[in-house]
């Protein structure tokens, strides 16, 4: 593939010492995640307020949970793609930082895998937005891994609960709107992003804050955005670049291993 956009792209990412990657949904599309705004995306048949808050809980912890758990047992059946393996591969080589948006855990699983018997932990990302497969208790905060008990969501009885003694309601660890992130979390990615040449910015419509606002550092701080994703988003008439493609062909080629 040659294309000068891309070429000009390559280039300042291989002179770039130091890189953060802001993924988004879209990195994960061609996993077979759905994303949430786009074509086929979850807010075009879901609303979020109804699914994707505290106050949507508290409503409604069964439609809430049922829709967890569906997203739960699809993205189990998701593997990552080679846009995940090469920034997996990027970030064990040093020279840049992960952090994501997405709850899906595949960047974790592209870690394990391009690590093979080494540490897998330069190249898990910093998680913005939690995980899908974690519990969290609404009444004491305990968090487990809710990965190998699915919820039974057959009535608001048989809902999950924290174990005893405290007995609190149980709910999927994930930010919802309205919820502030972890700070400790955020105050890294910013940092991260200040001290980057570039920051790569793949599949995110840049729509939701704070997130949105990690690259606008790397540019305040004087460096540079490249862009991948098929579609225009507002931040693309600030990047130096804007590869308008899916991740998952382009990763490969703007890291030379296509
Ligand atoms: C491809 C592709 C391929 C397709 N390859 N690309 C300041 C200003 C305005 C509003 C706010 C503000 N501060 C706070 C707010 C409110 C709110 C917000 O931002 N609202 C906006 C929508 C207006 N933010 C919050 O509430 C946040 N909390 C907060 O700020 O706390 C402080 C505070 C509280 C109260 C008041 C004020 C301040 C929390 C946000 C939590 C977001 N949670 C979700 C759900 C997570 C759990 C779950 O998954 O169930 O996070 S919402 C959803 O959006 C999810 C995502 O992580 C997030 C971002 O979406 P993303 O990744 O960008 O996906 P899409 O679908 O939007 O885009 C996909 C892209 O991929 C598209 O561009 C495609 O083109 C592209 N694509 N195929 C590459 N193959
Ligand atoms: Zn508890």
């Amino acid at each position: 593939m040659s294309d000068p956009a891309l070429d000009a792209a390559r280039a300042r990412l291989e002179r770039a010492r130091r890189i953060v990657v802001l993924t988004g949904a879209g990195i994960s599309a061609e996993s077979g995640v759905p994303t949430f705004r786009g074509e086929g995306g979850l807010w075009r048949s879901h609303r979020p307020e109804e699914l994707a808050t505290p106050q949507a809980f508290a409503r409604d912890p069964l439609l809430v949970w049922r829709w967890y758990q569906w997203r739960r047992d699809l993205v189990a059946g998701c593997a990552p793609n080679p846009g995940h393996d090469t920034l997996a591969r990027l970030a064990l080589s040093g020279r840049a930082d992960l952090v994501t948006q997405n709850v899906d855990g595949l960047h974790e699983l592209a870690a394990r895998r391009a690590a093979g018997n080494a540490d897998p932990s330069p190249a898990l990302p910093l998680t913005l937005h939690g995980s899908l497969f974690g519990n969290r208790c609404t009444r004491c905060g305990r968090r487990t891994d809710g990965r190998g008990t699915p919820v039974d969501a057959t009535s608001i009885d048989t809902l999950p609960r924290c174990a005893e003694p405290c007995g609190g309601r149980l709910r999927p660890d994930v930010v919802w709107f309205g919820e502030v992130l972890d700070p400790d979390v955020l105050s890294r990615a910013f940092s991260l992003a200040v001290a980057a040449e570039v920051c790569l910015v793949v599949g995110t419509s840049t729509m939701v804050q704070p997130a949105a606002s990690i690259p606008l550092a790397t540019l305040r701080a004087g460096g540079s955005l490249v862009e991948v994703n098929p579609e225009p988003t507002p931040l693309s008439p600030y990047a130096a670049a804007s590869l308008h493609g899916p991740a998952g062909e382009l990763l490969p080629h703007l890291f030379g291993k296509a």
